[in-house]
This record gives structure tokens, sequence and C-alpha cells, in this order.
């Protein structure tokens, strides 16, 4: 165990004994002896947030993480005190400081030790930055789990781990890998049946220990910057990640087609490439809905321009894909060409909006165009004026959707692969070196490049999907993992990525399918396919320095089960998009890991192959080579099988047969999912039949669907339908009743209706409490289902 003296002599110093608190609304300020002052802020009944000063001088209160518009408040803040400590008391939680050292423990209302500082906070002066390395460390106790960090590659519980966040370009990535494209410094930790969140809000280098150096302490420090976290009780994780959200914001509804299939490679050109390729998916009729154009579409990569030779008309070219169903996605990078013939270029000199040395000379370094200035995305100025430039592309080309890469930022050949740490930043006013802007610069860019592209695509909704990002990044773009690899390892790293960056927020994401670089086996392409239709973000792409990657590439089996898998997501579409509108307005992930689903058995604390889709849907992915099937666990409840709908009693692991064309999903039972029928794109039917799949419980289940025009922005002034479906099954009789909330009017009629798992055999009807007969809703034995109108209220399917 180390001691306070022990680090004393390292350099540590620590608050001495407390002298006095002042309360100031929802604050209170304790000061020590030795001038440290620590506000505590009660942001909810179940969220508080700690900032600690050194020398009684606190930073301006900015930060780009906290969406500015969060619901915040509580019912209760009690201050009691006795001789050793000083609590606050909330109607949640309780904290308790105490007099003789400032640390602060946390309890439930029922007071259950949830958190409890170890050495707490600590600090060591920086001789050469001023300001301090700002230091946490508190008690774990055993048992105790972590998860979160957004994209880290590493096992999906962080226990025993040792994580950095330094946003960095990662060609090829290796697992467990720390420093990667996002800094999310954001946990839950579990324990005792309980969870809580802590979201430390430093931009700086940030640097996090589960267990790793020590068994019983976690701690997370910075280069630099305040003492500043969250403190967020749950009890359940699934409250810790809403309240988190909450806290750091969520997305607005993306357009529909963002949800179908993408494909992309580096690069897609020229023109006939492009055409050739949007022929080749109708042709296979394989669903998809963008293209992606990569670097090599620019005037040699300068932002905002186009190569003439391959690209003459692409307003015309962009026209016809969309005439054919495909959305053109084009990327924009953050570099910008020195050449003094480059209209943005002489532009943002001439404004100043670009990044300089701290002596004052211009941020310069390699990326493609060769040697470029860097616009200062923390000014706000130079946002807009970023924002502006997507002018041609969106509102005059057509384009409708945007790529940012390379913009943690990444800079070639030079040590650290990103701009020297004494690059000056605006900051939003409050000026700072790379240090503390480097872990934003890339959400910063997103979030111009998204203002930009709302603007211009208005009525229409945007789409923008970022490389780097910080918290609260995922307001402004949907994300990917980057430059991941073809192999197994990968793929197994892919399902706890996009998982973690789940629980982390930030749902939009997905992964490079496939494979960026090295080329994958058909197997492999395959097997990743089957995972990444069920990630909120799908698109195969790859560096294209290997073979090719698209799904007809590897021949017939692997097109057709590709396909077939494909064609399963978009059945799955309403489903999905219902699951999006609960990502995007009630803060729920759209994937749920195991433990986020089941927290109280402790079977799902160490798993992480298995997760739940939306609400009703258990997947698991195959991860290895050459295999008929796998062991996985299934979660508490019962399930059905996906592919025969045999019900399975979870609580337990077993076997279950997967080959190629398979893979094991499961569905729970009581859900009714909503499908579309097929379409190789997003609104290429005006659908007028929803088929709604059944699977019998006895007992109830909710399930709900959300309707709106798939795109644009009349569902905010509420034309949209939110359906609750409920379903009451009981030994020989299934009741399912629909309530519509909502003023939507879509195109659908009807409804047709299958039953999965009915125990008997229905002789007689009801529908909206009338008496049919089994023709008039047109029955069909063999399939069991049924019709009914789109408005239906209450269904009652009986045998006598
Ligand atoms: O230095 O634009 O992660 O998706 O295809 C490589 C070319 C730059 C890295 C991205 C990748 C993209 C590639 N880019």
């Amino acid at each position: 165990m180390i001691t306070n003296t022990e680090l004393e002599k390292k350099g540590n110093l620590f608050p001495t004994k407390l002298v006095s608190y002042e309360q100031n609304g929802d604050s209170i300020c304790f000061t020590s002896e030795n001038a440290v002052q620590l506000i505590i802020t009660v942001v909810r009944d179940s969220m508080l947030r700690f900032r600690y000063a050194t020398d009684g001088i606190f930073e301006k209160d900015f930060s780009y993480a906290i969406d500015e518009d969060q619901p915040h408040g509580y019912s209760v803040m009690d201050i009691t005190e006795d001789d050793e400590f000083i609590w606050i008391i909330t109607e949640q939680i309780k904290c308790r400081i105490t007099r003789k050292d400032m640390r602060t423990d946390l309890f439930d209302i029922e007071d259950q030790l949830i958190l409890q500082d170890e050495l707490g906070f600590h600090w060591e002066e920086s001789f050469e930055f001023g300001g301090n390395y700002v230091k946490m460390s508190k008690t774990t106790v055993d048992g105790e789990n972590f998860y979160g960090l957004g994209d880290k590659p590493t096992s999906f519980n962080l226990k025993g781990k040792r994580i950095s966040n330094w946003n960095t370009d990662q060609y090829a990535f290796s697992k467990d890998l720390d420093e990667l494209y996002k800094a999310i410094p954001f946990y839950i930790g579990l324990h005792s049946a309980k969870a809580y969140g802590i979201f430390f809000d430093n931009t700086f280098k940030t640097h996090f220990d589960f267990c790793h150096e020590r068994r019983h302490v976690t701690s997370f420090w910075a280069d630099g910057g305040e003492m500043n976290y969250y403190f967020i009780y749950g009890p359940k994780i699934a409250d810790v990640v809403t309240k988190y959200t909450n806290l750091t914001g969520r997305p607005e509804l993306p357009p529909m087609w963002a949800l179908g299939y993408h494909q992309s490679k580096w690069s897609y050109y020229p023109e006939a490439k492009v055409k050739e390729l949007a022929a080749n998916f109708r042709d296979n009729k394989f669903p998809c809905d963008a293209l992606y154009l990569d670097i090599d579409y620019m005037d040699g990569f300068r932002c905002f321009t186009w190569n003439k030779d391959y690209f003459p008309e692409p307003k015309r070219m962009v026209e016809e894909l969309e005439r054919d169903g495909f959305k053109t996605v084009a990327i924009i990078d953050p570099g910008i060409k020195i050449d003094n013939k480059y209209e943005i270029f002489k532009d943002g000199l001439e404004k100043d909006y670009f990044c300089r040395r701290a002596d004052g000379p211009y941020m310069q370094g390699k990326v493609w165009p060769g040697n470029c200035v860097f616009p200062d995305f923390t000014n706000p100025k130079a946002r807009e004026w970023w924002a502006d430039h997507y002018k041609t592309l969106i509102a005059e080309i057509g384009i409708k959707g945007i790529w940012n890469d390379m913009n943690e930022p990444a800079v070639m050949e030079v040590p650290g692969k990103t701009f020297p740490l004494d690059v000056r930043h605006d900051y939003d006013g409050n000026r700072c070196s790379h240090r503390k802007a480097h872990n934003v610069y890339g959400m910063q860019m997103a979030r111009a490049t998204y203002e930009g592209v709302k603007k211009y695509i208005f009525p229409k909704r945007p789409f923008t999907i970022t490389r780097a990002s910080y918290s609260g990044g995922q307001r402004f773009s949907s994300t990917w993992t980057g430059d991941n690899l073809a192999s197994w390892e990968h793929l197994w790293l892919a399902n706890i990525q996009i998982q973690r960056l789940g629980m982390s927020g930030f749902s939009f994401a997905g992964t490079d399918i496939g494979g960026f670089a090295d080329q994958p086996t058909g197997e492999l392409f395959t097997r990743w396919i089957q995972l990444g239709v069920f990630h909120p973000f799908c698109r195969v792409h790859s560096s294209g320095d290997h073979g090719e990657q698209e799904p007809w590439y590897f021949g017939e089996e692997v097109l057709e089960i590709t396909r077939k898998f494909v064609e399963l997501r978009y059945q799955l579409l309403p489903y999905l998009y219902t699951a999006f509108y609960q990502y995007c307005k009630d803060n729920i992930p759209i994937l749920k890991p195991l433990v986020y689903f089941d927290q109280a058995d402790i079977q799902t604390h160490y798993r992480s192959d298995e997760f739940i889709f939306g609400e009703h849907f258990l997947v698991c992915p195959i991860q290895e080579p050459n295999v008929q099937g796998r062991r996985m666990y299934i979660p508490r409840g019962n399930w059905y099988n996906f592919w025969n709908d045999t019900v399975i009693e979870g609580g337990k692991e077993l076997w279950v047969d997967a080959p190629l064309e398979s893979m094991p999903i499961f569905v729970k039972e009581g859900a009714i999912i909503p499908k579309y029928p097929l379409q190789q794109y997003v609104d290429e039917l005006e659908i007028e039949e929803l088929r709604l799949d059944v699977y019998y419980k006895n007992g109830k289940q909710n399930s709900i669907y959300y309707e709106d025009d798939h795109d644009g922005y009349d569902y905010k002034m509420g034309l949209f339908n939110l359906r609750t479906f409920k379903l009451t099954g009981k030994t020989k009789e299934i009741i399912v009743q629909q309530h519509v909330a909502g003023t939507y009017e879509s195109n659908l009629k009807t409804m047709k209706i299958k039953f999965h798992g009915l125990p008997f055999e229905i002789t007689s009807a009801s529908v909206n409490n009338e008496n049919v007969s089994l023709e008039s809703i047109g029955y069909d034995k063999e399939s069991n289902t049924i019709i009914l109108q789109e408005n239906f209220t209450d269904l009652h399917l009986i045998s006598e």
C-alpha cells in the first residue's frame, strides 16, 4: 500500500484539513487549510459534480462535452455536519466529506457505500507547463468490475487495465493498444449489484487505472487542467448510461437511409467505376443505400475541390446515382494544402483561421495533399467558415453525407503522429495549447461539418461520420473505429468496440466490415457482415491496396449468404429505426451488452460476445474460422431461436449451431417485431403493409414501433407515431392491443401479423371487441398469419 508520505516524497501534494465551507445555490465550496478548494454541485438527485482548485482559482467553467440543453435540477439537498464529517444528502445519494483531509465518500440512500476516496484528490505541480498534474484515486471493492471508455480495443470488462486517452491515428491498430482515435473519459463501476459512473471531463491526456497498479485501487489523472468529474449514480447500468448520455447529449434522428448498407473503398474512381459499382449492387439484388468517395475524388487532395479528369460532372453523377437509390458520401480531411492558387488556403490565411505555433508561425504538417496548414476548429469563427464551405458540395452538387477523417489530428512522418504540443488554440475564447485542445480537435471539426451539412441539406437531415471524437461528440456525428485489420481477432474487437461505444453514449457506430487493411477470406467477410448488419452503422470499407471487398468478389456462396443478412437488416429497418428513436430521444443505447441487460446475473459481468440489439434481439457473432456453431450464454428469460422458433430457457451456456449461412440469433419471448418488405434501398417502395412478428409468451410484454417520414423535421412538430403493442398470452388465448400516440399519417394500410410459438390452434377471433370470422382477417393456418387494418386497437385470438 502506498502512503501519502511516499507519494509526497515524489512531489505529490494533498489537501489538508477543512477550514470552511459555503453554500451557493446548488453548489457547496469547501476550503482547506492549504487553500485547496472543492466545489461539489448537485446536478441531479443522482449526479454530483466535483471540481478542485489548488490555489483558490478555478478556471472559467467551460466544457465542449456537456450538452447545454441537458435538464438538471434536484428535489432534495440537505447539508448536515458532525465533528468528523459534512454530509450532502439528496433524494438518492449521500456524499460525506471528511474534515481532516477533504476526502469524499459516496453512499446510496440506504447507506450502502458506493464509491470511496482512497488517497482521493492529489496533484503534482507542473513546472514546465504551469498548472498541475491532477490525480484521483478511489478504493475498489472485491468483485467490482468496470466498463466504458469509448473505442478501446481491449477486453470489454476493464478490470486490471491501464488506459490513456490521446486521440491517435493508429493504422492497423492491435489489441490492447490504448491510444486510439477517440477520447471518452467515462467509465462505469459495478459492485454489490449497484452501478455508478465517473465522467472525468478533462480534455488533456487522461489516464485510467482499474486495479492494474494496485489491486484495490482505481485511479484517474490528467496531464493538466482541472480535477473535474461527475459522479453518476445508477443503481442500474442502464440509468448510468442514460444519465451520462443526457449530460453529454444525443444526436438528432439520422435520415433512415443512413441505417441502410453502405459501401466504401479507398477509392472508387473514376466515375465509370462508381457507376459500375452501383450497377453491380442492383444487378446482384444486394440492398445498398450509400456509396463513398474517398480522397481521390479531390484535385490533389485539396478539400472542397474535384478531380475533373475522374469526375467531370459531379452534380450529374450524384443525381444519376440518386435516381438509382444511392446517396453519395464524400470525405473531407482537416489539412489544407499550402498553395497560393488555392482559394481556401488564401482565404483562411487572410482570416487567420489556421493553427499557429507558440511563437507565431503556422502549424505546418504533411498529410495527403503534401504540406498543409490546419483550421483551428476550436475557434467558433473558423467553424462557421468551415461549415459554409459545404454549400457547394451539399446544396449544389447534391452530396448527402460527409465523412471526416484524419482529425485526431493526424500528421505524417513526425514523432507522435500529430501536432507539436505548443500549437495554440482558441478553445472558444479560452486560449490554450494543443495539450488541452488535442482530444477535442476532431470533435470540433465534426461539429463544424455537422453545422454546415445541416444548414445546406435542409429540409432534409444531415449525415456525418467522423474518426476522432471526444465525449459529447455523439451530438454531431456518427463514427467508425478506424483502420482495423482483416483478421479474426479484429472481428472480435469490432464486436467489443461497438458495444463499448454504445455504453459510452456513442451508439451510432460501426467498423470497417471485412477489415480495412489486408484481404479477408470469404469466410471472414461473411462472418463480419453477419455481425455488421447488427451494428448501428453498417459499412464495408477497405484500403483497396489488396483485392476487392465487394460482396460478389468472394464468389456465389458468400454473395448469397451476405445478401441474406443484409436483407434481414433491411427488413428490420423499422425495428432498428425505433431503436434509434429510443437512443435519440431517451438516451438508450442501441446495442446493450449483457451486463447492461441483466447486471443482477453475475454470469454477464465478463461476457462480451453476446449482446442485445434494440430491445428484443439477442445476437452472438461467430468469431472463429471453420466452425459449425459455438457455445454462448443465453441471458435469463425465454428466447426463441430466430431460425427455427424453438424456445430456450436462458440463464445458461449452450451450444448453438451456426454453419456459415447462419449465426446465433434469438428473439425475446413476448416481443413484437415490426418488419418491412424487402427493398433495395430505403424508400424504394411505398410501404402499405407492415409485418409484425409476434413471439408468443405466457404472460405480458410490451413492444414499441416508431414511425415518421424517414427524413426531414416534421417529426419535431409532432408528425410521428409511437405505437405501443401490448401482448398478453394465456394458455388458450393471445391478446394484442395497440395504442397509437401521434398524428402522423403514413402510407400504412394493413398489418400482416405472424404468430410464432402459439401453443394452441386458433378457432375464433375478435378485433376491436367484435367477433369476426377467421376468413375476414385472412387467417392462414399454414403460416400462422392474419391481416388487420393498421389502426386496430385490440385483437383476441382464442382456442375453444
Ligand atoms: O492515411 O482517406 O481511416 O478509412 O480510407 C489514410 C484514406 C487516410 C484513413 C481512414 C480510411 C481512409 C483513408 N484514411
